[in-house]
């Protein structure tokens, strides 16, 4: 059974102004596509092909070998996480059991803010910023390429991407301008409690 691209959980134009349909366009359409396409054939005829998203993954990151066919896997699953992080009306300081673990965590929503957005903005060349649990602690991480928090004992709650083609044809190199919409525009933190309270 081959991956498909799944759709995205909403309209194309459903982030403007802060991320365009141009963007979500070539950023869904051409580069999450080509990761799903990518993968396809590499597994082809592989002892992987069949397998879920997940266990390709696990199989391939040790395997210098398989580099590409984890490079390409865990970009669809990031991607796929990534487009649920986003919503519109999103961002902006959240409530409830989300807020009490941010205060505990990180002492206070504006102290988490920070330290997001300089893990975003120190990323250094292409990567992603998350926000993590990992033994019952939130924690903000930053991994290179296609690296993601699975692999490293960590569950993902929130997903920034951080490759120049998330935000280069609405920011260009203002990377830390998009990082802010992101935080105070467009994160889905109903996302981010549903992905706490997921025992898995
Ligand atoms: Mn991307």
């Amino acid at each position: 059974m081959a991956f498909t691209l799944p759709p995205l959980p909403y309209e194309k134009n459903a982030l403007e102004p802060y991320i365009s349909a141009n963007t979500l366009d070539f950023h869904h359409e051409k580069h999450h596509q080509a990761y799903v396409d990518n993968l396809n054939k590499l597994v082809e005829g592989t002892e992987l092909n069949g397998q879920t998203l997940e266990n390709i993954i696990h199989a391939s990151a040790k395997d210098p070998a398989k580099a590409g066919i984890f490079n390409n896997a865990a970009q669809v699953w990031n991607h796929t996480f990534y487009w649920h992080s986003l919503k519109k009306d999103g961002g902006g300081t959240p409530s409830g059991k989300l807020l009490e673990r941010l205060d505990k965590d990180f002492s206070g929503y504006d102290k988490f803010r920070q330290a997001f957005k300089q893990a975003g903005t120190t990323q250094f060349g292409s990567g992603w910023a998350w926000l993590v649990e990992e033994k019952g602690t939130l924690k903000i991480t930053k991994t290179a390429n296609a690296d993601l928090p699975m692999f490293h004992g960590q569950k993902a709650l929130i997903a920034c991407d951080v490759w120049e083609h998330a935000y280069y044809l609405d920011y260009q190199n203002r990377r830390a301008d998009y990082i802010d919409v992101f935080l105070d525009h467009l994160v889905n933190w109903g996302f981010a409690e549903k992905n706490l309270e997921n025992d898995s």
